[in-house]
């Protein structure tokens, strides 16, 4: 590095991060406390500049709960970033912003009321099963409040074979309600 000063540090960080990127898709969810103000505590936590960037993010959705209904409605936002980590890391840093956001799976009933969830859609089209990842997300298909956002920033993408815009036109989206944005404070 040629030189310690910050504004340095983080113009190597971009340089670095330009080498071998991938492009993941990322669905946020939540239904405890402020989400839309954890989903923006989340993305900040996550995408650091230097080794996942922010490329897109879709606007917040109000959706019913889905698997376990008697819970109070959802809050549903999509997002591509750009990575230099591995699927892993990616996967252990979006657990380690869950945790410190609030997330507590040892008490969670699954399915259930939660402060937040970062799932993994998919990871540049990579398939992956068996271990403690599984990709692309394998309930992603069935879910209006996962394609509702990602159709808005990812239509044409084609995942597992299937386009995603093709695929939100077999579902049910009742219910589902694009969020107005928030005031800048
Ligand atoms: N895991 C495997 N593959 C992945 C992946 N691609 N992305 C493993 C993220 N995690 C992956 O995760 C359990 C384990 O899955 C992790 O330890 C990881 O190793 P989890 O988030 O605790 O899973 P879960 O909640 O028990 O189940 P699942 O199917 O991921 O469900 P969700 O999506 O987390 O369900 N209704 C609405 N309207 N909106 C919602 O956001 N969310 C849920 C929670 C239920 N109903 C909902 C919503
Ligand atoms: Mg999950």
């Amino acid at each position: 590095m040629s030189s310690d000063s910050s504004a340095d540090l983080n113009a190597d960080l971009g340089a670095d991060l330009g080498a071998d990127l991938a492009e993941a898709l990322l669905a946020l969810g939540g239904n405890v406390g402020q989400v839309r103000e954890t989903f923006d505590r989340a993305l900040a936590m996550l995408c650091d500049g230097s080794e996942v960037r922010l490329k897109t993010r879709s606007s917040d959705y109000a959706t019913p709960p889905w698997g376990l209904e008697d819970q109070p409605p959802f809050v549903n936002c999509c997002v591509a970033v750009e990575t230099k980590l591995t699927p892993q890391t990616l996967l252990r840093r979006v657990q380690t912003v869950e945790h410190a956001l609030g997330r507590r799976r040892a008490q969670e009933l699954r399915w259930g009321p939660r402060p937040i969830d970062i799932d993994i859609l998919d990871y540049d089209n990579i398939v992956l099963a068996g271990g403690d990842l599984t990709l692309p997300h394998p309930r992603l298909f069935e879910r209006a409040f996962v394609l509702v956002p990602l159709a808005e920033i990812a239509p044409e993408r084609v995942i597992a074979g299937k386009r995603v815009r093709d695929a939100l036109a077999a579902l049910d989206t009742a219910g589902i309600n694009r969020l107005p944005p928030r005031p800048i404070p």
